[in-house]
């Protein structure tokens, strides 16, 4: 049956107001089992769709984009990052692609700090002992982490995350360097150090906190080279794409003592993060919870859905669309 309105698929299941909200304004095509499609089921899926509301992970690369129906005209990513959707393949079908900037840069900016205190104080070697009944009672020298306050941050990336990241870590006095593809204005900048060169900043971080997109420039950026540019007992953080750190690299200074600890929030290949992490107690891994709040998500949905709707209902330009670069 047809409703008359543009049909949209949603890839993922989403959270309960987006998806009451854009089953009023579309015919709605829902993923309530929250089914993680492949290629070739989204493609199927998308039949008769004008547009897909997708989700990192997805896996709208070239191919996929190249044999999606002819009726699909917008893609709405459900994130702020879009590696995972190929801008330059969708630009070639004449398909637009937004993404939700901004929402998220506070909920990601918190988790950035749960990291880094994470990592810093041990916190997954306290609850551990905590919770499988090995605490035997507070004592001078137990869990000993590093000190946060004072000590240096550099930030890769000081885009709208960044400087959040960096708002925080003021309030713990920390000095902030960072490096970014050009310097802020003074306003923002807010007394940082800036390096034009990221290398350069790397002996200057005590902590080293990664907020740069992934793009082919930053692949595997974090290596063992990188590593030992860092003072010895560094803290690396790693909220923004798992795929900017060499995980191997990341592992190996983590067993060795080089780097005293990592917090990381996303993982190169997620779900199937390098089994390396499972043993090394100096990390505190979350499973990419960086937008995981209510507000943010359904805030980043409401995003999706505005982009959605001035294309697709009213004709405009979506106010959010992302440009093949
Ligand atoms: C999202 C994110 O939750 O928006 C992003 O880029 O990394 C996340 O916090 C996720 O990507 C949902 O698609």
């Amino acid at each position: 049956m047809t409703t008359g309105k543009p049909r949209v698929l949603a890839t993922r299941h989403f959270p309960p107001d987006v998806e009451a909200r854009l089953a009023a304004n579309f015919d709605a095509v829902l993923n309530s089992e929250d089914r993680l499609y492949d290629g070739p089921g989204l493609i199927k899926a998308s039949a008769g769709c004008d547009g897909i509301m997708c989700a990192a992970g997805d896996p709208l690369n070239a191919e996929t984009i190249g044999s999606l129906p002819d009726s699909v005209r917008m893609i709405a990513t459900f994130s702020v990052g879009y590696e995972h959707v190929d801008v330059p393949a969708a630009t070639k079908r004449g398909i637009l692609v937004s993404n939700t900037p901004d929402v998220l840069t506070d909920a990601t900016a918190d988790i950035a700090l749960l990291c880094l205190l994470g990592a810093a104080r041990r916190a997954h070697e306290g609850t551990t002992m905590l919770r499988t009944h090995n605490w035997v009672g507070w004592t001078p020298t137990q869990l000993m982490g590093v000190h946060v306050t004072g000590k240096r941050l550099g930030i890769l990336g000081m885009g709208r995350i960044g400087q959040a990241v960096a708002d925080r870590a003021r309030a713990f006095r920390m000095q902030i360097h960072y490096s970014n593809r050009s310097r802020l204005p003074a306003d923002l900048e807010k007394g940082a150090t800036f390096h034009a060169n990221p290398d350069d900043m790397l002996p200057h971080c005590d902590f080293l906190s990664i907020n740069a997109p992934m793009t082919a420039e930053t692949r595997k950026w974090v290596n063992a080279e990188r590593i030992a540019r860092l003072p010895k007992g560094a803290i690396v953080v790693n909220t923004a794409r798992g795929g900017v750190v060499d995980d191997e690299a990341l592992i190996a200074a983590l067993k060795s003592g080089r780097l005293a600890a990592a917090g990381i929030d996303v993982f190169d290949g997620e779900p199937k993060i390098h089994q390396g992490y499972y043993g090394v107690e100096n990390a505190f891994l979350l499973p990419h919870m960086g937008s995981a709040t209510v507000e943010t998500r359904n805030a980043m949905g409401f995003k999706a859905l505005d982009n959605l709707e001035a294309f697709l209902l009213r004709k405009q330009a979506p106010p959010d669309a992302v440009k093949a670069s």
